[in-house]
């Protein structure tokens, strides 16, 4: 099983996921040049991580490669103990992730997308800035009394540590005062999981880059 990864990019919560596997995986470190490139393409139209080759079977979007991960390694816990209830919370958290969280970022990425006209950009990331703030406020009081987002350390934990790290570049977005999530973050890179992700990927645990 491969799976191509960008530094630092929302498939590095899948790689941490991988890694918490236990079992033997490839990656492939994309760049902006692979990434164009047909080859890539030719697995994802839409030329975007993550993806995910397991044998002629390719796999793209986070939610679909994070739940295949999942169902193919059941020991992991990454949707909890097999039980309805359990496989709810970590899909509900990684939602908050994957679902809200994530969209608001590309303002910061790639505004244009947004906006083309430059001198809006200002405004529109302000307004994102309020948005995930509101967000990680949610998930700071999820982690209040808890060690992981969904109760148990599941996939919601590898996707949230990403989100984190996004944040962590863009100074207006304001963590401050939100303490269940800085120690959420330190308890991720105290994981040798995610430590042993963020080193194939040429990261480092303490400085955010994607
Ligand atoms: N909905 C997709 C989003 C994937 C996505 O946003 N990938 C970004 C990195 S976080 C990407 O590859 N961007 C490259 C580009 O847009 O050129 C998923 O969940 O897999």
């Amino acid at each position: 099983m491969k799976l191509m990864t960008y530094p630092g990019a929302c498939s590095t919560a899948d790689h941490i996921a991988l890694q918490w596997t236990g079992q033997p995986f490839e990656i492939e470190i994309m760049t902006g040049e692979t990434l164009a490139s047909p080859r890539f393409r030719a697995l994802n139209p839409a030329g975007m991580v993550p993806v995910l080759v397991d044998g002629e079977y390719v796999l793209t979007q986070n939610i679909a490669i994070l739940a295949y991960i999942g169902e193919l390694h059941p020991h992991a816990g990454l949707f909890g103990d097999g039980s309805a209830k359990q496989r709810a919370e970590a899909m509900r958290w990684l939602a908050l992730g994957s679902t809200d969280m994530h969209p608001v970022f590309g303002t910061f990425f790639a505004p244009a997308i947004f906006l083309p006209e430059p001198d809006q950009h200002d405004a529109l990331k302000k307004a994102a800035a309020i948005r995930l703030r509101e967000m990680f406020e949610r998930a700071d009081a999820q982690l209040d009394g808890r060690q992981w987002f969904a109760g148990f350390r599941s996939a919601a934990d590898a996707y949230l540590y990403v989100m984190l790290r996004w944040a962590d570049m863009f100074p207006i977005i304001d963590l401050g005062g939100l303490t269940h999530l800085a120690a959420f973050k330190r308890r991720m890179e105290a994981d040798a999981g995610v430590r042993a992700a963020l080193e194939a990927e040429g990261l480092s645990a303490d400085l955010a880059s994607a």
